[in-house]
């Protein structure tokens, strides 16, 4: 039995946080927060769109997710078997984007931008200030708590199935509107963690947008939150977060993420290390008993 996702409680919005409020509200709180009033004096929300890139920057080579399937449905397990990781110079990417026969769903996902256009980097300011990254700590440390900032480029109705990440993330929206649905890690029983068959503990099978509950009943008693991204807003989501995203318009998204003492501490919870070794160990026994 399919159904709509029930009603979801919307994300707080807060406009352009001191950095002290925004560690006390919500990191400290590990809660999620749209923070509006800041990326959008980025000149990246200016300039940046999937023709700009095309005309300027045809010929750089992007990594896409290519998820081509019989099953019109965006059920996770679909995309973690079949997606593949494809090559292509962002002029003809873009040209297939806008041509009237692209019915797939190809889309640049987590792509280090900077590193193939590191003038691009002019375009966006440094959210260091909020990750409360130590100041006194070395430049290189602090670079290395930072991971590269990557891009997610592609049309209306691309999904990316729920998971959750090792670190904390903002997620920028540049270009377009994206709607990410989010879950409390607290209700990660809800989600079906840790799913053995996913390749990976942060994965969940169920798909949150159309839940079949006759497959995951105990997703009904899970309680999502929702927000949807404007350019130039920016969404905090705390280090485990489940999040779920989908571009109602053709869209371009930056993510930052970056590391501390706090995330750190929450993924190697003993919880979260038992439940990863119990699926080492059960992986490997199966990869054995294939091969005997
Ligand atoms: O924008 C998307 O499609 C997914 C973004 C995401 O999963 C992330 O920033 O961690």
């Amino acid at each position: 039995m399919f159904k709509k996702m029930a009603s979801a409680s919307l994300v707080d919005r807060i406009y352009r946080p001191s950095p002290d409020d925004f560690y006390r509200n919500y990191v400290r709180r590990n809660t999620p927060v749209v923070i509006t009033g800041v990326a959008n004096e980025w000149p990246a929300v200016a300039r940046w769109s999937p023709e700009y890139f095309r005309t300027a920057f045809a010929d750089a080579r992007v990594m896409f997710t290519a998820w081509e399937s019989n099953n019109p449905r965006n059920d996770p397990e679909d995309y973690y078997q079949k997606r593949r990781r494809l090559c292509s110079r962002l002029g003809p990417f873009i040209d297939y984007l806008h041509s009237s026969d692209n019915t797939s769903r190809d889309y640049i996902t987590q792509f280090p931008i900077f590193k193939e256009i590191p003038q691009l980097k002019d375009d966006i300011r440094p959210l260091e200030p909020y990750m409360n990254i130590p100041p006194y700590l070395p430049a290189g440390v602090r670079e290395k708590l930072q991971k590269m900032p990557t891009m997610w480029l592609g049309p209306a109705q691309t999904v990316t199935p729920i998971h959750f990440d090792s670190a904390d993330n903002f997620l920028v929206q540049i270009y377009g509107r994206k709607k990410l649905t989010l879950v409390n890690p607290a209700q990660s029983d809800s989600l079906y963690y840790p799913c053995l068959r996913l390749g990976h503990v942060i994965y969940s099978p169920v798909d949150v947008e159309e839940p079949d509950y006759d497959r995951f009943p105990r997703y009904r008693q899970a309680t999502p939150f929702e927000a949807t991204l404007e350019s130039g807003e920016i969404l905090f989501i705390p280090v485990r977060w489940w999040h779920h995203a989908r571009s109602i318009s053709e869209s371009i998204s930056l993510n930052f993420w970056w590391f501390s003492a706090r995330s750190l501490l929450r993924m190697r919870h003993p919880y979260f290390l038992y439940k990863t070794s119990r699926l080492l160990n059960k992986l490997k026994s199966n990869s054995k008993r294939s091969t005997d």
